[in-house]
C-alpha cells in the first residue's frame, strides 16, 4: 500500500479519536483535517508512573526492552492515555489493544502515528512532538498487551489519609475577617496550588498547596469546608474558619482523578464527600469533615448502548441531589448516569439511569431538579431527572458541547433555558428547561445562538444579570481565544458583543488565553482568567457585568496559570 492510501486506511480505521493531548502552550496538529479546538481540549498528562505498571510480554508481538517499555509507557501516559484510556479499550479514541493492532503491523502504525487522522488524531511524528525512533517504539508498544496499572482500594487509600486538624481542634466559629460567600478559590493549574482571592479587594489572601494539576473546587453545603482535587486525585480539604484557612485534612483516592462533591440534601449538609476517578474507575464515599474513607464503588461495566464490558469507565462529573440523599455521577465510558443513595452506605441503592456515551460535565437546570448532562462526544445533552430518577431525555446539540456547569436564564421567546456552548462548531444551544409551563418548548433546543467560533469551554449568566458570557479558549484563533461574546438575554437576535479581555490584562508574549466566566456573590462582577503559559505572566480580569466595561486586572506574581474560579457562594448554592 503506498503512504497516501496507509493514512486514509488507518484514518478511517482509527476514526473517532476527537480529543486529543496537546497543553494550551503545546504546538497545535497541522493535520488539516483535525479541529485545531478539540485537539487542545487537553489537560495534563496522565499521572500514573510507568514503573508502577508491570509489563506483560505478548506473543508475536515486536520485543521491547525494559528500558524501551519504560519510554514507551511513559509516552502513551503522557500522550495517548486521555482520548484512548490506560488500557487501550479506547475512550473518545479507538480502541488499541493487541486484538487490533497486531493484525495491522507496525509500518502501518507508524504512519498512523506520524500523521494523525482526520478524525482527530494528532500528527505526533510529523508536528515534531515525537522523534522517528519514538513513533517506531510507539508502533511497536502498541501491538503488546496494555500494562495494567495498580488498583487503589481502601487500603491505600488509609495509607495516604491524614487528618491534620481534628475537627474537635478546629474553631466553633469563623475566626477571620474574611467576606467568605464572596471569597474566589482559584486554580492556578501548573503550579499545584490554589489561590483564595477576595472578592471585595481582589487581593490574594494566600496560595495553598494542593495536588499536581489542581483541577476544581466544590464548597461544603454550610459554606465552610472546601474540597480541592488534583489530577494525581489528591484532595485537599481546606477549612475556611480557621484565622488563616488551611488545609485540615488530606486523602489521595486514586492514581487520577477529575471530579469531588458534597452532600447537600437537607439533613446531610457537609455529612460526607464524594471523589470519582480516572484510573481506578471508581468513586469513593468519605467523611465530609475529616475525608475518611468509607466506601468504595466500582464503575467497571457494560455500555449503556451495545452492552458491551468496558474495564476503564472513568467518573466525569459528580453533582449533589437536592431531592433525594444522593450523588449523581457520569460514568463516561458506560454512557451511565448512576444516582447513589447514600442514606445507609452498607446497604447502598445506586439508581443506573441509562444516558449515552462519553458522559464529561454538566450542572443544574434553574431548579435544581434537572442535571443537564453533555454526552460530548455523542452531540448530545442527557436530561437526568434528580425526583424521579430517571432519564428525562436525550437532547441532541451540537458537535462536543461543553458546558461546564452551564448557564441558565429565561429566553422572552421560549422561556426558562439552560444554554451550552461547543468545542466543536461556533453554535449555543439553549434547551428549554420548563416542562411543566412551557411543555412544547421542553428538552428541545429552541434556539441557536452563533457564536465566535469552536474551542468554547465555558458560558455563563447569574439570576441578576442581563448577559451572557461565552468563552472560546480553545480556538486556535488568537483574537477568538483571548476574547470573549456577550450577548443580550433580553433580545438573543442580537448579534453579540466581543470584549477583547486579553488586551484588557496587558500581559506580555504568550497564547493568553481566556477561561471561564465566573460571577462574585452579588452578580454584578464577572472574572476571567487569562492563561499564561508557566514561566509568563497570567492575570484575572474583573469585568462590571451591568456596563460591560473593565473593573479591575488581578495581577501577582502568585497567579501562576489561573483557569478555574471557585466562588463561594455561587459554588455552594449552585448559582449558574
Ligand atoms: Fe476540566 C471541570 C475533566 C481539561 C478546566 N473537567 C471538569 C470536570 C471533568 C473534567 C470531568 C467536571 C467535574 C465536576 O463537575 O465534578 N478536564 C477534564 C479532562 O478530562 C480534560 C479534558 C483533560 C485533562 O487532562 O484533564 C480536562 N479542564 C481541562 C483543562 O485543560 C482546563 C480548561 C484547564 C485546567 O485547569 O486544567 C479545565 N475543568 C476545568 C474547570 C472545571 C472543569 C475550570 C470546572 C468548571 C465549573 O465551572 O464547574
Amino acid at each position: 500500500m503506498n503512504t497516501r492510501l496507509t493514512i486514509l486506511a488507518a484514518s478511517i480505521f482509527f476514526m473517532g479519536a476527537s480529543q486529543a493531548t496537546l497543553a494550551a502552550d503545546a504546538p497545535p496538529s497541522g493535520h488539516p483535517g483535525t479541529s485545531g479546538p478539540e485537539l487542545r481540549y487537553k489537560g495534563a498528562p496522565v499521572t500514573i508512573k510507568p514503573e508502577d505498571v508491570q509489563d506483560v510480554l505478548t506473543p508475536k508481538a515486536p520485543a521491547l526492552t525494559e528500558a524501551e517499555f519504560t519510554r514507551a509507557k511513559q509516552i502513551y501516559f503522557e500522550r495517548c492515555a486521555g482520548c484512548h484510556g490506560v488500557l487501550r479499550k479506547g475512550a473518545t479514541g479507538k480502541p488499541l489493544t493487541p486484538d487490533v493492532t497486531l493484525p495491522r503491523g507496525t509500518d502501518y502504525l507508524k504512519v498512523f502515528i506520524n500523521y494523525g487522522s482526520p478524525a482527530g488524531m494528532p500528527n505526533w511524528g510529523t508536528s515534531g512532538i515525537l522523534s522517528e525512533a519514538e513513533v517506531d517504539l510507539m508502533a511497536r508498544f502498541l501491538q503488546n498487551e496494555p500494562p495494567t496499572p495498580p488498583e487503589y482500594g481502601m487500603k491505600e487509600m488509609k495509607d495516604t489519609w491524614k487528618v491534620l486538624v481534628p475537627p474537635e481542634k478546629r474553631p466553633k466559629k469563623k475566626m477571620n475577617n474574611l467576606d467568605l460567600e464572596n471569597l474566589f478559590s482559584v486554580t492556578l493549574r501548573d503550579d499545584g496550588k490554589i489561590a483564595l482571592i477576595d472578592g471585595n479587594t481582589k487581593k490574594i489572601v494566600s496560595t495553598i498547596e494542593t495536588g499536581y494539576a489542581v483541577h476544581i473546587s466544590r464548597m461544603s453545603a454550610s459554606g465552610r469546608y472546601l474540597y480541592v482535587i488534583g489530577r494525581d486525585a489528591l484532595i485537599d480539604l481546606i477549612d475556611l474558619w480557621m484565622e488563616k484557612p488551611a488545609v485540615v485534612a488530606v486523602i489521595k483516592v486514586g492514581l487520577e482523578a477529575r471530579s469531588v462533591e458534597t452532600s447537600k440534601y437537607k439533613g446531610y449538609e457537609d455529612k460526607y464527600a464524594v471523589a470519582g476517578t480516572y484510573w481506578p474507575p471508581q468513586f469513593v464515599i468519605m467523611d465530609g469533615d475529616t475525608l475518611e474513607p468509607k466506601k468504595i464503588i466500582g464503575t467497571r461495566g457494560m455500555t449503556v448502548d451495545t452492552q458491551e464490558y468496558h474495564p476503564e469507565p472513568r467518573v466525569a462529573a459528580i453533582i449533589a441531589s437536592h431531592e433525594h440523599p444522593e450523588f449523581i455521577i457520569n460514568v463516561k465510558e458506560t454512557g451511565k448516569v448512576l444516582m447513589a443513595n447514600y442514606e445507609d452506605i452498607h446497604n447502598m441503592k445506586i439508581t443506573e439511569v441509562e444516558a449515552a456515551r462519553f458522559l464529561h460535565d454538566g450542572g443544574w437546570d434553574s431548579t435544581h431538579r434537572y442535571f443537564m448532562s453533555a454526552a460530548n462526544a455523542s452531540n448530545k445533552i442527557a436530561v437526568i431527572d434528580s425526583k424521579d430518577q430517571k432519564l428525562a431525555a436525550l437532547v441532541e446539540v451540537g458537535k462536543t458541547p461543553h458546558p461546564g456547569r452551564g448557564a441558565n436564564f429565561v429566553d422572552p421567546k421560549y422561556g426558562p433555558v439552560w444554554a451550552t456552548g461547543h468545542l466543536g462548531d461556533d453554535s449555543i444551544a439553549l434547551i428549554g428547561t420548563d416542562p411543566k409551563n412551557h411543555k412544547a418548548n421542553a428538552w428541545k433546543v429552541v434556539r441557536s445562538l452563533k457564536g465566535q467560533g469552536g474551542g468554547s469551554l465555558f458560558i455563563k449568566t447569574h439570576p441578576k444579570s442581563k448577559n451572557l458570557w461565552v468563552d472560546t479558549t480553545l480556538n486556535p484563533d488568537a483574537a477568538i481565544s483571548q476574547s470573549v461574546a456577550i450577548y443580550d438575554i433580553g433580545n438573543l437576535d442580537k448579534a453579540p458583543q466581543v470584549l477583547d479581555i486579553a488586551a484588557l490584562a496587558n500581559l506580555g508574549e504568550g497564547p493568553k488565553r481566556v477561561v471561564q466566566p465566573e460571577y462574585n456573590k452579588a452578580g454584578d462582577e464577572v472574572w476571567f482568567s487569562v492563561w499564561n503559559g508557566k514561566t509568563q505572566e497570567s492575570a484575572i480580569v474583573v469585568i462590571d457585568d451591568k456596563t460591560r466595561k473593565l473593573k479591575a486586572v488581578i495581577k501577582d506574581k502568585r497567579l501562576i496559570t489561573p483557569t478555574g474560579k471557585f466562588n463561594v457562594y455561587n459554588t455552594q448554592h449552585d448559582v449558574y
